[in-house]
């Protein structure tokens, strides 16, 4: 019998995926792939390169010590072609096969691509997750609002995580009213387990240090896991040393400690070394153990049975055209400072910085810092796209796009957030201690030195408030704009235009 084909893609690298399981060893070859489209359809962290290439190659090592066949293509290959349906082709060829077993890619971009091969393709659902496509439009269907809380209870009646006699533990279905406190620096808090390269990932350095040395972000030093076992030992210690603190500290931002509280096993998740099933299972067990306050744990898995789950549900509902989305019609480009360039904005300078060095900032910093600024700034929605698919190493397009079309740019128009995430300086005072440091002060309301968030923030309402003041979730913030009297209004007002016309000069703002 003739072999056929069964495509691995660099996010694909888990033992149990469809295409694998759909496979014959005995008959059939891996085809993994290092390619120039993938590597380069945006500027990608260095980090996140060395990853993705570094995971590949160990995952393609395990799977022939299982006993496959694997057709690797390695970047510097001569003949390789530079497309993942080049190399697909090339692989035909040479195996004198026309067949082709993938597992469903997570961009609409290489879906459509692999539909339009003059190979038989079979794209395998994507089994890795714990709602099926299927599932997620049954649940969508008919609802006038989509909102995550809903979708959430019933990922939890499915797994029956953290359930008791079909009610959630503890009697409430969220926590996160208790997991909004602050943080004091902590230099005895754990930060997330690092590893030392092996050969192997010293190689993969050498050649991304080689081929992206101008893309925005800081290659070395390099810790991330690159293998199952690894980046298991990463949950094992996240979940000693660092989740009893994730609930109370889940917001909170602190200058120079980029991980707080948080996992950082996003990487490891969306890679397919880890499975969503069995992360939320050994929290759950942590909790059931007294190591873990309920809030941390209900706020832990609700990220991930609710959160991540549902923003794939959306990116896959919506269809291609959703990165596209700008339904509040804005336009400037995404400033300098977002690639590197110098700001005064202590929390800007920090949350960039640190994506700069890890390719990582948290949940907090990407929609309430990074986020919140280019949406009160009028960034076209395409460029911020652009910028969070680029810089995060845990960031593809099923992930990413919901998270900065939707929940953080409003620009697919309320399906994902039921009002845009924007605040004034005074939510970033609270959660953080950026505005010490800060060439601005976050208590002065207008004129040059004032925070430009609290200024940005007003301007944003009133150019919007012909969409915005029906919300009924929005009715307050207007009634206390109109209730300032004209002089102040048409000083915040002016503020913010010169700030965003000393920013669009190219100056340092
Ligand atoms: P933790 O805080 O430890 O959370 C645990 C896990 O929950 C994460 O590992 C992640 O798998 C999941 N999770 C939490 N929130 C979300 C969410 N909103 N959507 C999906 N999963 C979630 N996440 C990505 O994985 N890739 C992205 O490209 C991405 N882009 C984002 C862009 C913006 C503007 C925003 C606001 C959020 C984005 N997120 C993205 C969600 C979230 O910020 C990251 O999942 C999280 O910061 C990853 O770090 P962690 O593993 O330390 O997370
Ligand atoms: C992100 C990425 C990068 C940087 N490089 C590769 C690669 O060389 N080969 C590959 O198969 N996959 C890579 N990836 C991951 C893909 O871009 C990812 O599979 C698609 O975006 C679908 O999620
Ligand atoms: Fe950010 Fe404003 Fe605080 Fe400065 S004062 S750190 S710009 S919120």
């Amino acid at each position: 019998m003739t072999a056929r084909l069964v495509l691995v893609l660099g996010d694909q690298l888990s033992e149990g995926l469809s295409a694998l399981a759909a496979a014959d060893k005995a008959r059939d070859v891996v085809v993994m792939a290092e390619v120039t489209d993938e590597t380069g359809y945006v500027p990608h962290h260095p980090k996140k390169i060395a990853l993705v290439l570094s995971a590949m190659r160990h995952f393609a090592a395990s799977l022939r010590d299982d006993g496959w066949t694997v057709a690797y293509s390695q970047l510097n290959d001569g003949k390789n072609s530079g497309s993942i349906t080049g190399e697909l082709l090339r692989r035909a060829q040479e195996y004198d096969t026309s067949e082709v077993i993938a597992t469903r890619p997570g961009e609409w971009r290489l879906i459509e691509a692999l539909d339009e091969m003059p190979l038989t393709v079979r794209q395998l659902a994507d089994d890795r997750f714990i709602a099926t496509l299927d599932e997620f439009d049954g649940w969508a269907k008919g609802r006038k609002e989509l909102r995550m809380e809903y979708f959430y209870r019933d990922m939890r009646r499915k797994t029956g995580l953290m359930m008791e006699d079909g009610a959630p533990a503890g009697g409430k279905w969220n926590y996160d009213h208790d997991n909004r406190k602050p943080a004091e620096a902590d230099m005895l808090r754990s930060a997330p387990m690092q590893f030392t390269p092996d050969e192997i990932t010293e190689e993969v350095l050498s050649l991304v240090e080689r081929r992206f040395d101008n893309n925005f972000g800081t290659l070395r030093p390099f810790h991330f896991a690159v293998t199952r076992g690894q980046a298991l030992r990463a949950l094992d210690h996240f979940v000693k040393h660092l989740l009893e603190g994730f609930g109370d500290y889940q917001d909170a931002m602190l200058t120079g400690d980029p991980f707080v509280n948080h996992s950082l096993l996003s990487p490891y998740l969306n890679l397919g070394l880890l499975g969503p099933l069995e992360v939320c299972r050994r929290v759950e067990q942590a909790w059931k153990e007294g190591a873990a306050p309920i809030n941390a744990a209900e706020g832990y898995i609700r990220q991930i049975i609710g959160w991540r789950e549902y923003v794939r549900g959306i990116y896959f509902r919506e269809g291609p055209d959703y990165t596209a989305r700008n339904i509040l019609r804005h336009d400037r480009k995404l400033p300098w400072m977002y690639w590197g360039g110098e700001t005064k904005m202590a929390c800007m300078a920090d949350a960039i910085g640190q994506t700069r060095d890890e390719g990582y900032a948290h949940h907090i910093q990407r929609l309430m810092v990074t986020g919140n600024f280019a949406l009160l700034a009028g960034i076209d929605p395409a460029q911020v796209h652009e910028w969070y698919l680029s810089v995060y190493v845990d960031a593809y397009e099923w992930v990413e796009a919901p998270n900065v079309i939707g929940m953080s740019q409003w620009a697919d128009g309320g399906i994902i957030a039921s009002k845009p995430y924007v605040s004034s300086g005074n939510y970033i005072n609270k959660m953080s201690d950026y505005c010490k440091g800060c060439g601005y002060s976050v208590k002065q309301k207008t004129g040059a030195g004032s925070c430009p968030f609290n200024t940005l923030y007003w301007q944003f309402l009133d150019r919007h408030r012909q969409r915005f003041e029906g919300n009924h979730r929005m009715g307050m913030v207007f009634r206390t704009w109109d209730k300032m009297d004209a002089e102040r209004r048409a000083e915040v007002l002016e503020t913010a235009e010169a700030f965003l016309a000393r920013m669009d000069a190219g100056q340092v703002v």
